[in-house]
């Protein structure tokens, strides 16, 4: 988890598209959104589980951390901003950085939050500024006068009015001035009784509080906090949870979120009734922002997804809402697929699906770790589900799938476009339990990542469904064979700068069941089956062609010409992108290189998982059937660069041909190679010829 944290502060962006809850990383709530330089920025505030000394069963949050995104659906986190330590009149130890907000005026971004005051009880709100919306931002050393309370949220108007909000003692309002720092306007002194049962003792003389701005008129009773305000037209929005429900009889009914409207900023308003009902599951709080982007109208709020049993940790959700033509709201109904358009070639969780036949279920994949998300389940022939708008251009012929799924027998999966009649994009035959020769194995019931290829790809922005019996999903990912390999372009190549050849022919893996362990390929192993004219693929041509067939007993094997977007050439994925055999394999490479002149003193030098064999031809009468390799790299191997080395040979100027087999069982085979020199620099003055 810290390294992952580590990563998020770097900016790295989160692995993760808008299904909701939209932040994986860490628990989030009370997501205040707001639009800056054509990006949307979240401002949440940051639950945590609480650390010993704070209050176990209470919100506690001591830092704030910013979000961004471009497209709703790539989520930057750009860390910690702002700390309880930082905060001159805070508690430092209060875990009280409530649900905050951020403004822009004349280049300077004003970020407003609630704290627990380092002396006395309550809450301030404090203001903190920045040149930039990720920050650094610097905390005033003291709260705005006037406001005790918490949720600030401020109104830039149109005619350069600011206004804020916050929630104490109901819900109020105050015009900020132009320095954006303090109230404007007469505070006022108001008294009230102390607390019967408070701390005060008997007798006490009431408490005197100054307070700025006026309570919100025309809002219905019952609690309310987390006013968000905002402007549609030449309407006012007051926007805020609210408990609709009946307290009486030790009840505990739950949030809702609600809206008034107004022409006027601070009211009075004209009550109108529920953006989101209550959550299902009783989470007790929610908590939202309203903003316009791209033309589109978008809710955010939070809900306890990653924490089900407390209600106190959150993650915010994104849905868009709507306005219907006289202002008033249409109600929202929370979805798990939130909003935004997921590239195919994108982690997709198919388990927050946009609809689903009745019988589909979800749960967690790991409720030791909730972060780990959900799956989906589909028990029948006629189970499906839809998740729209995935963004398949990009894809070709080429690419594959790769899916997350689990089931007790085997069975099939299909991914089709649109719904559950639409054409097939791929077809995942889900082999649980196979048999070869005497080994039996037994998969049912555990997470498998699958490939298949591609049988159809829908042209741009379409729904995927996905329909299979008896089984479970997680995630599918439309994979690029680019992800390992280029697609070859140029007649030739170069090796790379450290002198890494990437260019080859590979053959398809042959099988070698035997192979149960890397530790069988002795040097005797390896000459027996490589070197054994009677254990080559026929015809071992001297240069292949791309798409050339060869036989191996009774395999029909084609070689393909690859380029590797590393230095390494990963084998296992060559094999997994062919949906060949990735384990108990061998594989054969070859490669020419066009030498401008005899290059003596050079070594071959390379690294394989597994064991492998290196040829060069022409190095005096060397074969690959009849002659010792140059270099054998034998046993349980890990690919290390410059592994092995060759003895002093001898480029031929003109075409040299290199040849190497390697020898897998269990592991993720791949193998790097080059040429240096007797200082041990990278030879690269060749050209590779396929
Ligand atoms: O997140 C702490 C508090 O819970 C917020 O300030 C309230 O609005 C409620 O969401």
């Amino acid at each position: 988890m810290k390294t992952l944290n580590l990563m998020f502060m770097l900016g790295f962006p989160l692995a993760v598209t808008a299904q909701n809850p939209i932040i994986h990383n860490q628990f989030a709530a009370d997501p205040t959104a707001r639009v800056f330089n054509n990006r949307v920025y979240v401002y949440p505030s940051h639950d945590i589980v609480p650390p010993e000394g704070a209050r176990q069963d209470w919100f506690c949050m001591g830092d704030y951390h910013v979000f961004s995104s471009e497209n709703l659906t790539d989520w930057v986190d750009h860390g910690v901003f702002l700390d309880q330590k930082d905060v001159q009149w805070g508690n430092p130890t209060g875990f009280s950085m409530w649900a905050p907000d951020c403004v822009e005026k004349n280049g300077t971004y004003y970020f407003y939050f609630p704290n627990g005051s380092r002396i006395g009880r309550g809450f301030a709100i404090g203001v903190a500024t920045a040149k930039s919306p990720e920050g650094p931002f610097t905390c005033e050393p003291e709260p705005i006068k006037g406001i005790s309370g918490i949720d600030p949220c401020v109104l830039m108007d149109n005619d350069g009015q600011s206004y804020i909000y916050w929630s104490g003692m109901g819900i109020r309002g105050a015009k900020l001035k132009s320095n954006m720092k303090e109230v404007d306007g007469e505070l006022q002194t108001m008294t009230m009784p102390q607390r019967p049962g408070g701390n005060a003792p008997e007798g006490a003389a009431p408490r005197t509080f100054t307070v700025a701005g006026q309570n919100m008129e025309g809002l219905p009773d019952g609690f309310k906090e987390g006013p968000f305000v905002f402007r549609r037209g030449d309407w006012y929005y007051l926007t805020f949870p609210w408990v609709r429900g009946d307290t009486s009889n030790g009840a505990n009914p739950t949030e809702t979120l609600a809206y008034a409207m107004s022409k006027n900023p601070l009211g009075p308003w004209d009550f109108k009734g529920i953006i989101m009902a209550e959550h299902a599951n009783h989470c007790w709080t929610n908590h939202h922002s309203i903003i316009e982007y791209k033309g589109q109208w978008y809710l955010f709020y939070h809900h306890n997804d990653f924490s089900p049993r407390d209600d106190k940790r959150r993650s915010p959700c994104i849905d868009k809402i709507s306005f219907r033509p006289d202002g008033t709201i249409v109600e929202v109904k929370p979805t798990m697929r939130g909003v935004g358009v997921s590239p195919a070639t994108s982690r997709i969780d198919v388990d927050r699906y946009s609809e689903a036949s009745k019988d589909v279920t979800t749960d967690y994949v790991d409720t030791l770790n909730y972060f780990r998300g959900f799956y989906a389940s589909l028990p029948s022939k006629t189970s499906w589900l839809r998740y729209g708008d995935v963004d398949f251009s990009g894809l070709s012929a080429d690419d594959y799938l790769s899916v997350s799924v689990k089931a007790s027998a085997n069975t099939e999966l299909l991914l089709h476009e649109g719904g559950p009649k639409g054409k097939i994009i791929a077809r995942v035959p889900i082999t649980v339990v196979s048999q070869m020769g005497n080994f039996r194995r037994d998969m049912s019931g555990r997470w498998l990542t699958l490939t298949a290829p591609l049988q159809y790809i829908p042209k741009g922005v379409a729904d995927l469904c996905v329909t299979g019996d008896s089984l479970s999903i997680d995630w599918v990912q439309f994979k690029n064979r680019r992800d390992y390999f280029t697609p070859i372009t140029s007649p030739t190549a170069r090796p790379d700068d450290e002198g890494f050849i990437r260019r080859w022919m590979l053959l398809e893996p042959i099988d070698n069941p035997e192979a149960n362990s890397n530790l069988l390929f002795s040097w005797t192993y390896l000459q027996d089956n490589l070197l054994n004219p009677s254990k080559l693929p026929k015809p071992l041509p001297a240069m292949p062609r791309d798409g050339q067939k060869v036989k191996y007993g009774k395999q029909s094997l084609i070689w393909h010409a690859m380029e590797s977007n590393s230095y390494n050439v990963r084998l296992f994925r060559f094999a997994d992108l062919l949906q060949k055999a990735t384990y108990r394999v061998c594989f054969w490479a070859v490669t020419a290189i066009d030498c401008p002149e005899d290059i003596p003193n050079v070594r071959l030098a390379a690294g394989s998982n597994g064991a492998s064999m290196w040829w060069i031809e022409p190095a005096e009468g060397r074969t690959a059937e009849n002659d010792n390799p140059v270099l054998t790299l034998e046993s349980d191997r890990r690919m290390v660069a410059d592994d092995g080395m060759s003895p002093r040979l001898t480029l031929k100027k003109g075409r040299n041909i290199i040849r190497c087999a390697v020898v897998n069982g269990p592991g993720l085979s791949d193998f790097c190679v080059r040429f240096v020199d007797e200082k041990g620099n990278p030879v690269t003055n060749f050209e590779i010829k396929n």
